[in-house]
Formats: C-alpha cells, structure tokens, sequence
C-alpha cells in the first residue's frame, strides 16, 4: 500500500524526499497560468503546495485544474517536500510541497454558505480588515449553527470540543479513582424529577411520561441500593421557555451522587478536588487547545485557589447588600445579582471559581435537606465560575416521611414519585450530590459568550436541526 504523512509531520527532515498526504483544500490561488498554490488542511495542521508547470511533470492542464477546485474539497497530492527561502505566511507547516500529482478525492459545491477562513477569525480581525476595507462577511451565530458541519472545521471548535471530551475524561478518571461507580439511569420516566413545568412529555404506550431532567431520583435509588458512590454522564432534558445564552433543551450531565458520613461539607470536598484536577489538566496538557480558541475568542485563564473558597449564602447576600445591591436574603439570586458577587468575590479574595452554600430552603427543590440548625436555610450550595452558576448540588432527604411532606408542600404529585419514595422506606443512609451542566464548563472556563458554542449540536426552543 501507499504510505501517506500526516501534514502535521511535514518537517525540514523530509526535504527532498517524495510525500503523500491528504487533506482540504482550504485555500487556492492561481498565479498567472502557469503557477497555482493550494494550502491544504488536516487535523488543524496546513501545509502549502505549490504546482508549476514543468515539462513531463506538471502540464497547464493540471495547473487549470487544481485551480478550479472548490474550497473544502478532499484532495491527494504527491509531491516532493521544499525548504523555501522566506517564511511561510497562512499555513502552520514550514515547508512546502512541489506538487507532482494530485487527485480530487471529494468535490466541495462551489459556493459554501460559509467561509471557514472567515468563520476562525476573532471580532479583533474582523474589524481591522473591515476598516482595510476587505470584503467579508461576518458569519453569525444562526448561520454557523445552521452550517455547523463547516463551523466545527474552524480551529476554535475543533479545541472546544477536544476541551470538552477532557473535562469529561477527567471527570470520570478522578471520580473512578476515588471509588465512584458509572451507572446509567433511564431517561424515559414517569414524572418531573426536579418539580416545575420543564418536561418534555410524552406517550409511553398510552402511559403519560417525560424526558429526564436529570437523574436525581434514580441516582438516589442507586445509593439506597448500596452502591455508595456512584456518577452519571449522560442526556438531560429541560423544556426550557428561557431563549438565554446559557440554557439549552438538552445537555450532558455530569452528576455524582454519594454517602455522607456527617457533612454535606464532604460532597463539596469532591467538587473541590474535581475541579482543581479538570482546571490543572486542561491548563497543562490541552495548551495547544486553548490558544487555538483564545485566538479566536480572547480570554483570560481563569483564576482559582488551590482550596476552593467557599461562602454561605449570607456571606455573599452581605457581600452584595455592602456593594449596594439590593437582594431578597431568603429568595434566589437572579442573574445579575450572581454575576455582581462574582465581581466582588475576584476582587476580594482572587478567584473566579467558588461555593456558595447554605442556600434559602425555600429556593431549593423538593428533596434537599433542611439545615439542621435552621429550617430556613439548607444544606445546599451552587458552584460559580466567572459569576455563573455550573454546578448544583446538596445533601439529600433520606426520611421518607420529610420527603412526602417536602414534596406535597413544593407542589409535586407524589403518586408520580412514589416509587422513588419508597425506596427510604427499607432503611437509607445519609447522602448527597451534585450535578455539573458540562457545556457551562466548557463556556465559561474559556469564558464563551453563548453555550450554544459549546454544544456540537444544540438544541433551544427554537432549534431541532442539524
Ligand atoms: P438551576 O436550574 O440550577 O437553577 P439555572 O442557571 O438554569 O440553574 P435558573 O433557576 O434557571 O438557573 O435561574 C437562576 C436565575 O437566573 C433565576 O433566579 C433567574 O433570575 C435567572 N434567569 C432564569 N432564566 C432567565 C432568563 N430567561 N432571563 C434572565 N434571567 C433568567
Ligand atoms: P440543576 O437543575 O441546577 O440541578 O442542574 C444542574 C446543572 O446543570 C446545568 N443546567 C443547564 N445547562 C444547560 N442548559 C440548561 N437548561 C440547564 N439547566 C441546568 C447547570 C446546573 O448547575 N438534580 C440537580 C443536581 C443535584 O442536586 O445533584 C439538578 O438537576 O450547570
């Protein structure tokens, strides 16, 4: 068989020597009749080739026919690797490649909806070439989504969802490592598991039912069922009304669930050390990654402690209230106030990633435990990065009596949940857990604007393809 080189393997070494490598033609430009360059992309590596005419070697008619290659398309080249004089400008390998054979391997149509090259670029570059008067069209959110096949290409995307796999790798790898099981829960059930009105319902072969949204209850029944600490990774429904830049119908959780032995304290210990580890692992080992996508949105590393801080949610209620904000200090924070205390939280203790815990019961689902302190507040808390919220999680309800009364008071139908209840009744030990919405990870690690950015093919109230 034929031996073919990576372009990301086209080095000075191979000088002289004959290649085969395939890839998209990303760009291509004739020079008169006689000279055409194509630089030619793969795996986010590109590599210059250049063909002239040369008797027995390359015809014109080659020349004519690379050139009228469209964009995008999947091309073969054979040809010998050259050192040029000058730098290369416009393409991540230093050498080039004297094309002697090339073959067309899949067509491209003509006129792409979308332009890559002009899809990578920053809002920085956009505005420079625009005041130099270049002729380029801005692609916006819509279009990108609606072409997202062409949008992934982009060196930014192709990062954000290698970011995103990782945070998912070491998600399981840590939680593994500190002896978690992975279970799998159903995501066609009876009834809403976190109480309101965002279910997606369905028919069940005549029997009323609903996506998941979440795992809450099922990962609950797990722990009753002896499997002390368990996580999921799996689909999460929510037929949000919201049309935000941080809600979407469907994402991936990451939810962990597991026994206490006297603190809700120790749930938050794992999300403690979870995070340093995903946060110090994406910093050391996906470098290439997160420049690829701070070249095209510019952003800051994000700044945490070695110990994650942690506030009550009077602290923070203070914290604001002193900045002169005004905030119910028994409601939920809304999101200009949670982004406020974020602010404020940076600039006095010089982090962006926190704990806010000991929320109001009263703004806390059904099955949260009450403090035992206090019955106003509960042993609950959100996990903020950049002032928003990623994380939910609390010590659970496990008296099947307090758990009725709870939910009959939140306004849930209890026959919707009774066997989730009953699963307390056959002894049950104290437990907690959290969720982590993985897309919000990703957004605002890298500080994104919009989570649609980190969804590979998201679904909101208003999107159902591709
Ligand atoms: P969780 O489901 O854990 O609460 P979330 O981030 O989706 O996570 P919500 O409960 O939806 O949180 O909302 C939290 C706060 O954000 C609310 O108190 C509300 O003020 C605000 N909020 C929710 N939806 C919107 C929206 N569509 N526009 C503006 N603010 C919103
Ligand atoms: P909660 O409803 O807060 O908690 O969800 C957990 C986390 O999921 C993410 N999230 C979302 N991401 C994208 N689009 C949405 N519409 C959306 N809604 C939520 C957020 C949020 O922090 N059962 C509890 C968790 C627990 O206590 O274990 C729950 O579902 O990052």
């Amino acid at each position: 068989g034929r031996k073919w080189t990576d372009i990301g393997a086209l080095t000075e070494e191979l000088k002289d020597q004959q290649v085969l490598i395939r890839g998209r033609a990303q760009t291509i430009r004739a020079v008169g009749k006689n000279i055409a360059f194509l630089v030619v992309r793969k795996k986010g590596f590109t590599v210059q080739c250049v063909l002239t005419v040369q008797n027995d070697v390359v015809s014109r008619q080659m020349v004519k026919f690379a050139t009228g290659l469209s964009r995008e398309s999947h091309v073969d080249i054979e040809g010998i690797v050259s050192v040029p004089d000058t730098p290369i400008k416009g393409a991540s390998q230093q050498v080039e490649v004297q094309v002697r054979k090339i073959y067309c391997v899949s067509k491209a149509v003509p006129n792409l909806p979308i332009n890559i090259e002009d899809a990578a670029r920053s809002e920085i570059e956009i505005e420079k070439a625009l005041q130099a008067g270049e002729q380029l069209v801005r692609v916006n959110q819509d279009t990108r989504l609606n072409y997202r096949v062409l949008d992934i290409r982009t060196a930014a995307n192709q990062g954000i969802f290698r970011i995103q796999c990782q945070v998912e790798n070491i998600f399981r790898q840590f939680l593994l490592s500190e002896g978690f099981v992975g279970i799998h829960t159903p995501k066609l059930i009876a009834g809403s598991s976190e109480g309101g009105s965002a279910v997606f319902k369905l028919d069940y072969k005549g029997q009323a039912a609903c996506l998941a949204q979440s795992p809450q209850l099922h990962k609950q029944i797990a722990i009753c069922g002896d499997f002390d600490r368990v996580f999921e990774i799996g689909p999460v429904f929510r037929a949000e009304d919201s049309y935000t830049h941080r809600h979407l119908c469907e994402f991936t959780g990451l939810d962990v669930e597991m026994e206490i032995e006297e603190h809700y304290f120790e749930v938050m210990d794992v999300v403690d050390r979870l995070f340093v580890a995903m946060f110090d692992s994406l910093n050391e080992n996906f470098k290439k990654e997160l420049e690829a996508i701070g070249k095209q949105y510019p952003f800051e590393p994000l700044k945490y402690l070695r110990k994650t801080l942690r506030l009550t949610f009077e602290e923070g209620v203070k914290m604001l209230q002193d900045a002169g904000v005004n905030v119910d200090p028994l409601g939920d924070l809304n999101t200009e106030a949670e982004r406020k205390l974020g602010q404020l939280v940076l600039e006095k203790y010089g982090t962006e990633f926190y704990i806010l815990h000991r929320y109001p019961l009263a703004v806390r689902p059904f099955y949260t435990m009450p403090c035992y302190d206090d019955q106003t507040y509960s042993n609950s808390f959100d996990v903020f990065i950049r002032g928003e919220e990623i994380i939910s999680g609390a010590q659970r309800v496990h008296v099947p009596e307090l758990l009725t009364a709870r939910a009959e008071a939140c306004g849930i139908d209890v026959k919707t949940i009774s066997t989730y209840i009953d699963s307390f009744r056959y002894g049950a030990p104290p437990h907690g857990g959290f969720g982590v919405g993985l897309e919000r990870v990703v957004m605002l690690f890298c500080a994104l604007n919009n989570i649609r950015k980190t969804s590979l093919f998201p679904r909101d109230p208003l999107r159902l393809a591709p």
